[in-house]
């Protein structure tokens, strides 16, 4: 119990480094925990690493790397891993195997990689052209999460070949996995409910009969109480759960708390309407991560301002003239602007077009449900916040121009196809901030799907824009149509999986749905019966993401039904509620509100985008039938995002009392630098990931139940980034919510 408080607390302190911990533990025992990955180089390298100057690869199952001459410290080689999880207090053991060309004499280091750099053990080994088994030991004298093992072999005169195998560092007490503490087993919304909406709470339990329940106000009166509803078994967290339902109170407050039991929630709200300062941060966000201007304090706060990213002034080398990358073309693009992806400062097209739709059809709902708050000039705290355009659109513009930059000139082999992605050669270090990015940047080869995607976006712009400013509406039409019509001519240009070096693939080798995806926001725009036979997708429980855009056909079917033949809109409502029904039901099965149950039980990368969409494809419903049942889905599907979840977490940064803080951004690290700030208020974490795709996780969250595979570290990109199209998501529903809170 001891130990899992004292994990605890360092999974909850707001910077992972926490040397300041509690005291050695009285009995310190040395566990065969291993605390490396991939120490035996069965087949792949990750996630060691090499110095620059000391180029490794994975060979007959070792780790060998080629140590240049000339140098002279031993860290100015080095192979090495990091985030190795170290326990105060506790003693570690290290064994590797190693060789080299000639006899040789290298350091083993186990210590943090920044100051204070507490070492917990520095050995010299000699090592010959024999494979040799060393073993060392130590203590740490601190707890921390982003320890890093060397292996330094600087300082020769000449150069040699040093082979690894079989490392291995075991020790502390804490099983891999294992000592995180979720706190209080009454697990509410932590920022608010409506009023008028649902009010439940996921209260775990192991007992099999209703629990009694008080409500109390913010002086500790009772309000209310009742006895809980056992729910049951939850599959994505493991947890019993029952349910706590106190929708019937009406009164406005601050500082609510559940008490189940002997346990207490986290406070939170009772208002008339909590979502609206969610919506304007949640869109407030894209103004943050806006790329090619310089971002000021009168609109972000002094906090959030900083210098213009990308705009070719040193020592960043781009965005105004940037090359292809070698081999792929011969001429460069100037694509400054847009919105950076995500913790990453690369923009892909796939990804943006879809962000910049859903801001687009968040303001094509307000239109057409009269939200006139959803319309405002205003909403938004961002220069065009006075120019009588919907700040929400001004918004997406500043995207949708860039997207327009990435289309291939007249003239060029493949005119009006659309560059898949602009990122850095290689990837930058944490932090980065984007005007320091030294990095050369490159145009990636065109793709279909990205064709598509600006074909899809761009008639949308056009049809949104018409009433704003004709001139520009002209520009997305005639871009989109063009990329349509070279979609057409070259239908099967994929981008490669494998191209995820400095940034990401955002691979997709199945254009059918681009196809009808676009085509449905061309025909909507034009009228043009061309596009009508290319309507050939719909919604399915699936479900949407920037790989499977099919569904939004649907979507924009039933948001537009006076642009579409009859039987294509009935048809369309149909598939729509019929998967909205689906995605209630499972939420209604569910311990927590998640309108996401995956068949195979897993839980993907950005989690909380798939929650944030299905919510999107309720409230559509809600849209067109104005079933209540729908409303109080979305908003709990809110509650879900806002902590009633298995992890007692908020994914939105700002809101309730434990919020993800740490999300992996090379602008706001505060975690590794604390002058910097975190993450914006309204900024979406990606969420539990069960295929633990980083180190961070496969070290921390072995064996975790899918919907807790998360953790508020900054180095757990697989779990917690930030990025556009997640957080278009959750303005989405934060817009709609909002409106719906009137
Ligand atoms: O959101 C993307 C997710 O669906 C993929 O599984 C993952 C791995 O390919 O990539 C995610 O997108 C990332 C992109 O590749 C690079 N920028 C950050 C994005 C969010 O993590």
């Amino acid at each position: 119990m001891f130990r899992k408080t004292r994990w605890g607390a360092v999974f909850l302190a707001p910077v992972l480094t926490v040397a300041t911990l509690a005291a050695t533990p009285a009995h310190a025992v040395e566990a065969a925990y291993e605390r490396v990955l991939n120490g035996t180089f069965d087949s792949v390298k990750t996630p060691w690493w090499s110095s620059g100057s000391t180029p490794s690869t994975v060979d007959l199952g070792r780790l060998c790397a080629d140590v240049p001459g000339g140098t002279v410290n031993p860290w100015d080689s080095m192979i090495g891993q990091n985030d190795i999880p170290l326990e105060a207090g506790q003693p570690y053991t290290l064994r590797f195997t190693a060789s080299a060309t000639r006899d040789v004499s290298i350091h083993a280091v186990l210590q943090l990689p920044a100051a204070p750099f507490t070492t917990t053990l520095n050995k010299t080994a000699a090592v010959t052209t024999t494979p040799k088994t060393f073993q060392f030991t130590g203590t740490s004298a601190t707890a921390d999460l982003h320890a890093q093992l060397s292996f330094q072999q600087g300082g020769a005169a000449e150069p040699f070949t040093l082979c690894l195998d079989d490392v291995s560092l075991t020790g502390g007490a804490i099983p891999p996995g294992g000592g995180r503490d979720f706190g209080s087993p009454v697990r509410t919304n932590q920022y608010g409910y409506a009023v008028h909406g649902p009010k439940r709470a996921s209260v775990v339990d192991s007992s099999a009969e209703p629990m009694r329940w008080r409500l109390l106000d913010a002086s500790g009166a009772v309000v209310k109480t009742g006895r809980t509803h056992v729910q049951g078994t939850d599959a994505a967290s493991g947890d019993q759960v029952h349910i706590a339902d106190f929708s019937s109170v009406r009164t406005p407050g601050t500082g609510y708390t559940l008490v189940a039991g002997d346990a207490t929630s986290y406070p939170f709200a009772i208002a008339d309407n909590p979502y609206t300062a969610l919506r304007k941060d949640a869109l407030g966000y894209f103004y943050d991560v806006r790329s090619g201007t310089p971002i000021e304090a009168q609109y972000a706060g002094d906090a959030y301002a900083r210098p213009a990213g990308h705009v070719g002034v040193a020592p960043n080398k781009g965005d105004t003239d940037v090359p292809c990358l070698p081999g792929t073309c011969d001429y460069s693009l100037d694509v400054r602007g847009g919105w950076y992806d995500a913790g990453d400062q690369g923009k892909y097209v796939v990804n943006g077009a879809l962000a910049a739709w859903q801001l687009m059809d968040s303001y094509e709902r307000s239109r057409a449900e009269g939200d006139t708050a959803g319309l405002r000039d205003g909403l938004l705290s961002i220069p065009e916040n006075h120019n009588g355009v919907p700040d929400v659109l001004d918004e997406s513009r500043w995207e949708t121009e860039f997207l327009l930059s990435m289309q291939v000139p007249a003239g060029e082999p493949l005119a009006g196809m659309v560059h898949h992605k602009v990122h850095d050669l290689a990837w930058t270090a944490l932090p980065t901030r984007p005007d320091k990015d030294s990095q050369p940047r490159y145009l990636h080869a065109p793709s279909t799907a990205a064709t598509l995607n600006l074909a899809a976006a761009g008639a949308q712009c056009a049809r949104v824009w018409a009433r704003y400013d004709a001139a520009f509406a002209r520009t997305c039409l005639t871009a989109a149509e063009t990329a349509w019509k070279a979609a057409l001519a070259h239908p099967d240009v994929y981008a490669p999986g494998s191209d995820s070096v400095g940034g990401g693939a955002y691979a997709d080798t199945d254009v059918s749905d681009e196809f009808s995806w676009a085509a449905t926001e061309l025909y909507a725009t034009t009228h043009d019966r061309a596009y009508l036979s290319r309507i050939d997708t719909g919604l399915t429980p699936a479900g949407f993401s920037w790989r499977d855009t099919g569904a939004l056909a649907d979507l924009t079917v039933v948001r537009l039904p006076g642009r579409f033949p009859a039987r294509l809109v009935a048809a369309a409502r149909e598939r729509v509620l019929a998967v909205a029904d689906g995605f209630v039901r499972d939420e209604r099965t569910q311990g927590y509100p998640n309108p996401s149950l995956p068949a195979d039980g897993a839980y993907a990368w950005g989690s909380n985008s798939v929650t944030a969409n299905n919510a999107m494809v309720i409230a559509t419903a809600y849209d067109l039938t104005r079933r209540s049942a729908y409303r109080s889905a979305v908003l709990e599907s809110l509650d879900y995002l806002l902590g009633r979840n298995a992890l007692n977490q908020s994914f939105v940064t700002g809101y309730g009392t434990r919020f993800s803080h740490n999300q992996h951004n090379r602008i706001w690290a505060h975690q590794i630098d604390p002058k910097l700030p975190g993450p914006p208020p309204g900024s979406l974490a990606g969420g539990p990931d069960s295929a633990l795709q980083d180190p961070v996780a496969q070290q921390n969250l072995v064996g975790c139940a899918p919907a807790t595979c998360y953790i508020d570290d900054i180095y757990s990109y697989s779990t917690n980034e930030i990025a556009i199209n997640w957080n278009s998501a959750l303005a989405w529903v934060a817009s709609f919510a909002a409106d719906s809170a009137r």
